[in-house]
């Protein structure tokens, strides 16, 4: 090692580092009114119009998914209410050329990137035009053609990969940046440290957002980390951090925006936290109501970024109750029809399990076909063919 790399530190080499901020950024405060007009005055009004119907939309899909679980019509639903801000905001912000590794909770990123919306619903149902063939739970979707990589369920291995995405890129001489998607309590898991450390290191053009929204599951914030804030993990990797206020689209929109900016300009990767809260349960196998209070829940109801959201449109005259019962009413219409389309599909035809692993099936997975086939035959009633 020479010692020009090894040498204590100096003011200067400190002073040098990229800054960890833990000053909440804002663009609009919680009842709408402007903090940034000069961040306003960048996004055309149809597309604050545009961001605020997507949002709404998807309380509705979500809120119509819930029922369906209840009633016994999909396997398990994950909502994302309270949080719509936190994939909206980074969709808008970012470019149709990089790269998303989400969690299971931003389905916006799907849906504002332009994965068909039939697609998105099949995969709830997990029938044959299933883009992950149903081989995945529902809310784990895939969608290649918009740059999204798909959904895996142990949580946190999407940030080694992000880091990784960037830093191909990177190495091609390619303008693309990578974000990946996750929790506070996921911040905890190994592969943030290793995300990280090898983006510091190898200046990956990477975005690590991670949506700090109170729980994990039952555990709350406070009892996953000692810290503060999970921005101030950036410092140990000598990046770039900022927190954000989640619930402010807006102010998302921009710390992407900025994040993405220093990305391709070559300065490496930013840790982004965005406050936010989980007004949903963690899933439809879950029940709040015994690990937090009603108080809780009520206070953060009137933070939630629709509220602000609309707040503004409606003091800027764009917006108003007939348009709100208007965008309710055609999502609700929407969804249903999707889901009436994705009930009436078949499953995957069964021997599709086999498919992707091999250009050719070899012939060990022939004999397990097989002996499926013939498994399946003799116990055909409980089996389902569609
Ligand atoms: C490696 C791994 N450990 C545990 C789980 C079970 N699990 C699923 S979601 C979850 C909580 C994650 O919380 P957080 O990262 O804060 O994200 P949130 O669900 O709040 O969006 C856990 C523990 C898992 N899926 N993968």
């Amino acid at each position: 090692m020479s010692s020009a790399a090894h040498t204590l530190p100096t003011v200067s080499t400190l002073q040098s580092a990229p800054t960890v901020s833990t000053e909440l950024l804002q663009v609009m405060a919680p009842d709408g009114s402007v903090v940034d007009a000069a961040f306003i005055a960048t996004i055309p009004e149809a597309d604050l119009i545009r961001l605020y119907e997507a949002m709404l939309a998807q309380r509705v899909y979500d809120d119509r998914m819930i029922k369906m679980q209840r009633q016994g019509r999909l396997g398990f639903y994950l909502a994302c209410t309270g949080e719509e801000a936190c994939s909206y905001g980074p969709a808008y912000a970012l470019e149709a050329r990089d790269w998303f590794y989400p969690a299971y909770r931003e389905p916006g990123i799907a849906l504002w990137r332009g994965m068909p919306f039939q697609a998105w619903v099949d995969n709830m149902v997990g029938n044959c035009d299933d883009p992950a063939k149903g081989r995945q739970m529902p809310v784990h979707w895939t969608a290649r053609a918009q740059n999204i990589v798909s959904i895996s369920s142990p949580v946190g291995t999407q940030i080694p990969q992000c880091t990784g995405s960037a830093y191909a890129a990177k190495l091609m001489g390619h303008d693309a940046v990578s974000i990946c998607f996750f929790g506070e309590g996921t911040s905890s898991e190994g592969d943030f440290h290793v995300g990280l450390n090898f983006a510091g290191v190898w200046k990956s053009p990477a975005i690590f957002f991670c949506r700090n929204n109170g729980y994990a599951i039952s555990t709350p914030f406070e009892k996953t980390t000692a810290a503060a804030h999970i921005v101030l993990r950036a410092h140990g990797y000598g990046i770039r951090g900022v927190l954000v206020d989640g619930n402010d689209v807006l102010a998302v929109i921009k710390a992407v925006r900025d994040a993405a900016d220093w990305a391709r300009a070559g300065n490496g990767p930013t840790l982004i936290e965005a406050k936010t809260y989980r007004i949903a349960a963690h899933s439809t196998s879950d029940d709040p109501s015994s690990y937090r209070s009603r108080e809780e829940e009520a206070l953060w109801a009137e933070l939630c970024p629709l509220k602000r959201l609309r707040a503004y449109l409606e003091t800027k005259g764009l917006w108003d109750e007939t348009k709100e019962q208007a965008c309710v009413d055609t999502s609700s219409a929407r969804i249903i029809a999707a889901l009436t389309i994705a009930e009436s599909k078949p499953h995957p035809a069964l021997d599709t399990v086999f498919d992707d692993v091999f250009a050719e099936r070899p012939a060990h997975l022939d004999a397990q076909l097989n002996a499926m086939t013939a498994h399946v035959a003799s116990g055909e009633s409980d089996y389902r063919a569609g």
